[in-house]
């Protein structure tokens, strides 16, 4: 089992695309653990993007990730941190299939409208950032093993 962060970023939640997105890792099969709207500050977002710090764009990503709330989910499921940058398609929407969430509704890379943890070393990192240990929760999905062996 694998648990991953993903984020709706500013622009997925003032699109309304939060439920929508739920929906579709909810339907694959992924269990839910931890939820939240929040508002980002810059010291969040400056550990959370602490890896491009030296990049070009490192200011520009700041700027958006604290300029409206995001939600906050973590998932749960076998591979879940692969499954979800799967469905999240590739970091460029204009070159994400449709199908993908970002190949649905994106098309610029500035506004990408979701983030997931990349492995499931960063996915434990970022949990930790986003969530307390008293929000993540552990429970039992009833019919789970329809969607994979328990
Ligand atoms: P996130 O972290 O938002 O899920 O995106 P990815 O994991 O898919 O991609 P990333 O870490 O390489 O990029 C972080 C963030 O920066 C924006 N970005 C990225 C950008 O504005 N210009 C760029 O050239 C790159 C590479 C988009 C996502």
């Amino acid at each position: 089992m694998e648990r991953t962060l993903v984020l709706v970023k500013p622009d997925g939640v003032q699109r309304a695309l939060v439920g929508e997105i739920l929906a579709r890792f909810e339907r694959r099969g992924l269990q839910l653990v931890g939820l939240k709207l929040l508002a980002v500050d810059r010291q969040l977002a400056e550990r959370h993007y602490a890896e491009h710090r030296e990049r070009p764009f490192f200011e520009a990503v700041i700027q958006f990730i604290t300029s409206s709330p995001v939600v906050a989910m973590a998932w749960e499921g076998p591979n879940a941190v692969g499954l979800v940058r799967t469905m999240m398609g590739p970091t460029n929407p204009a070159n994400a299939p449709s199908g993908t969430i970002r190949g649905d509704f994106g098309i610029d890379i500035g506004q990408n409208i979701i983030h997931g943890s990349d492995s499931p070393l960063r996915a434990q990192e970022e949990l930790a950032l986003f969530f307390s240990e008293a929000e993540l929760v552990s429970w039992e999905r009833s019919g789970s093993d329809w969607i994979h062996p328990v």
